[in-house]
């Protein structure tokens, strides 16, 4: 009986296949390809006839937004053997026009057609930047002269958003046990903030919330915000070397740093909670703190009182 069933299942599942599969394969189809781009990038998208029964000749349309795209190139793909391709003039007309004929065969071969060249804006937000695909029903027909129908799929340029710190900023990143995201290490005393370092694109942005002494330091929030404006990640911020987030590197620093290695409750609190206080006291990342971690603040401060770390250490893996 179950072998039975399972007889009847497998039909079923051909018999339901076979429309959709004909249609799929058979269907004469004028398409655009989708391709992923960054703001800025230059990327290339085909135009494509797939099925195709036979034509003498064509026009194949193409539609987008010329705020985010701008159309730098259109080439025929030598699909055909024979006939000539007029990849439109202007570039600048919308809808751009892509005229092809034989006016001795038909031709049947399925492929790339023709290559279109964009220059996607440096101010596109990110999302699908559709290709709107037409043809001219009235010009596309065979050696018999008749109309051949095709259907039409458009195609898109995904635009890529997010955010990426410089590198030229010393970074060390965290995630916590309690899944929060801490990041540290910004090393320049002429751009001490962490917000110096992020460069958003794609209608990214990102948002610095100061801690509670009202500065950006040790215990700031850093949030990214994407293009509808929707925090998708955050950050703790920790300013090494300034353990109490005052925003300067002093004696208080190391008074503080000294009663988390002195009194163990006070230490094991923080370590145990991850506060940003204990991750600006390891000033040297070594994931411990002590007198090395002393050491480096007195260089800071050596250097009169630093706004931020100046750190020259090396950074074990953690
Ligand atoms: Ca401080
Ligand atoms: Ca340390």
């Amino acid at each position: 009986m179950k072998k039975i069933l399972s007889v009847f299942v497998a039909l079923a599942l051909m018999l339901a296949c076979i429309p959709v599969c004909v249609s799929a394969v058979e269907t004469p189809t004028f398409s655009a390809g989708t391709v992923s781009a960054m703001p800025g990038d230059t990327v290339q998208i085909p135009i494509r006839i797939e099925n195709n029964p036979g034509i003498m000749a064509c026009i194949v349309s193409v539609s987008y937004d010329p705020a985010e795209l701008t159309l730098t190139g259109a080439d025929y793909c030598d699909l055909f053997t024979g006939g000539t391709a007029v990849p439109g003039g202007n570039l600048s007309l919308i809808p751009f026009n892509l005229l092809w004929y034989d006016y001795t065969a038909n031709q049947t071969a399925s492929g790339d057609f023709f290559m279109l060249t964009f220059k996607v804006s440096e101010n596109a937000v990110a999302g699908d930047k559709t290709i709107t695909v037409t043809y001219s029903a009235d010009s596309t027909f065979d050696v018999n002269g008749d109309n051949v129908a095709f259907e039409t799929q458009n195609g898109a340029v995904t635009v890529q958003g997010g955010w990426s710190f410089s590198e030229d900023c010393f970074l060390y990143t965290y995630v916590s046990e309690n899944d929060e995201n801490f990041i540290c290490g910004v090393n320049s005393i002429d751009d001490p903030f962490m917000s110096d370092y992020i460069e958003t694109f794609g209608g990214w942005s990102f948002n610095v919330e100061y801690n509670d002494l009202d500065v950006e330091s040790t215990g700031s929030k850093l949030t990214i915000l994407d293009q509808s404006g929707t925090a998708v990640e955050e950050y703790t911020l920790i300013y090494l070397g300034d353990v109490n987030g005052d925003g300067v590197i002093n004696g208080m620093d190391i008074q503080l740093l000294l009663e988390i290695m002195t009194d163990s409750d006070t230490w094991d609190f923080l370590f145990t909670d991850e506060l940003p206080q204990t991750f600006a006291a390891d000033v040297n990342v070594d994931g411990t703190i002590n007198g090395m971690d002393i050491q480096c603040i007195m260089d800071c401060i050596a250097h009169d009182d630093f706004p931020f770390q100046f750190i020259d250490c090396p950074v074990p893996e953690r």
